[in-house]
């Protein structure tokens, strides 16, 4: 799926986005409550406005854990399990919003670090957003 130079292009970028994941994690939260308001219900228990510690965490957990699957992309569904339950089960998020996110996390990326952001860091970023969104989906099969 990922060539050996997409993953270490991730594996590099992941390493300069690191310290920055809290407000980078907002960043793509907000993109995503304003461009697609409906993913809003999934949080009416906190406060998502924008600059808010709720969204500021919880922007950093997100970012934490696609880290994660950056660093173990060879055992992607056996890391993310815990999550893959958690959406599937718990939460109930349909699965049509992981693509959303994924869409706000990439905005987000290509506004923060313009210069890392090249086509094929684009297309390394996007195959592993969508492996993480199919791992987080699998068990609504
Ligand atoms: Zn999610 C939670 C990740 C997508 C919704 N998440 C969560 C967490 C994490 C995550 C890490 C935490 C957990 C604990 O705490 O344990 N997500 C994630 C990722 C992704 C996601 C990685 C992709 C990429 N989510 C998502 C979506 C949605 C969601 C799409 C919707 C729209 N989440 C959610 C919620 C929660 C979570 C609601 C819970 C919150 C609280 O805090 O309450």
């Amino acid at each position: 799926m990922l060539s050996q130079e997409e993953k270490d292009l991730l594996v590099s970028i992941w390493e300069s986005i690191a310290p920055d994941a809290e407000e980078i994690g907002a960043e793509a939260l907000l993109r995503m409550f304003t461009c697609f308001p409906k993913t809003k219900t999934y949080f009416a228990h906190l406060d998502i406005s924008p600059g808010s510690a709720h969204l500021r965490t919880h922007g950093k957990k997100i970012i934490m854990a696609v880290g994660d699957g950056v660093k173990n992309i060879s055992t992607l569904a056996t890391t993310l399990a815990p999550l893959s339950l958690l959406h599937a089960y718990q939460l109930m998020i349909h699965p049509s919003n992981f693509k959303l996110l994924s869409h706000c996390i990439l905005v987000t990326l290509s506004c923060r670090r313009p210069q890392e952001f090249t086509p094929v860091a684009h297309g390394a970023w996007d195959k592993l957003l969508s492996a993480v969104s199919a791992v987080l989906a699998e068990k609504y099969r």
